[in-house]
């Protein structure tokens, strides 16, 4: 993927999205995913991952990826706006359903996956662990450990949170087969199926011909301990392969 800098973005219009280059972050390629699905074109602006990123900083109050910026509308860096902002490019592919009971239930598994404290989340915190025992960890992984939330408390009870989050996820995909749908909720493809293949790679992620991950953060994320590789059921593996077979194109260009 080609990048612009955080200053040649500020100069264009349209919809830019700030995303860590060089590497396949579980939110941007998340985003991604979303926009191709949607049909909506962007900008890929560079944001060093772990860095200090000043320039990202004064343009948009904070220094993470991925950021979206459409024309001259505030910054959205939060899963939640960022889903928003590419409902209202491209409604005509809805993510969200319209009936409030689907829509609550739909954002609320997201917010599991996506958000703080969320499966990405605490699956973050265990990939800090090995390097957070070191005697001086690496500034990077410093400087995210104390962003994304990340103590010995916190990670002692990661792989219980995410698996409790998998769980639902799993029982709600089964739930879903007996009414013939191969979708989280409803009979059709939404946001949290998005997320759901996205983020299970951070358990298992695809192979090297899809997903050319750099060896080193390939071992980070196949280094999983008993209890949290044992969260992906096969039934969660399945609904992530059928949406890379259905809704997402391969290989991962980061
Ligand atoms: N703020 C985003 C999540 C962003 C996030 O966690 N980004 C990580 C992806 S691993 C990141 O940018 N890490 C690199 C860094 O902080 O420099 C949301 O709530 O949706």
């Amino acid at each position: 993927m080609d990048y612009v800098s955080v200053e040649e973005a500020r100069q264009a219009s349209g919809l830019r999205l700030v995303l860590t280059a060089g590497v396949p972050g579980p939110w941007g390629e998340s985003a991604k995913a979303i926009l191709a699905y949607k049909g909506i074109p962007f900008l890929p602006v560079y944001q060093e991952g772990g860095g200090e990123n000043p320039e990202l900083l004064a343009w948009t109050g904070q220094n993470s990826a991925p950021v979206a910026v459409f024309d001259d509308l505030p910054p959205v860096c939060h899963w939640l706006d960022l889903l928003m902002l590419t409902e209202r490019l491209a409604p005509e592919k809805p993510l969200l359903p319209e009936d409030c009971a689907r829509r609550a239930e739909v954002l609320g598994l997201s917010a599991l996956l996506a958000g703080v404290d969320g499966f990405a989340w605490n699956r973050r915190l265990q990939m800090f662990a090995p390097m957070m025992a070191l005697a001086e960890p690496p500034q990077m992984i410093q400087r995210m450990a104390h962003k994304y939330g990340w103590s010995e408390q916190a990670h002692a009870r990661s792989a219980a949170r995410l698996c409790a989050i998998a769980a639902e996820l799993d029982a709600r995909l089964t739930a879903q087969e007996t009414l013939g749908s191969k979708y989280f909720v409803g009979a059709d493809v939404t946001a949290v199926d998005f997320y759901w293949a996205n983020f299970a790679g951070m358990i298992k992620p695809l192979g090297p011909a899809d997903n050319p991950m750099p060896d080193y953060m390939r071992a980070t994320y196949e280094a999983v301990d008993d209890v949290t590789g044992a969260c992906l059921s096969e039934r969660l593996e399945a609904h992530r392969d059928m949406m890379y077979r259905r809704h997402i194109s391969l290989p991962l260009d980061f």
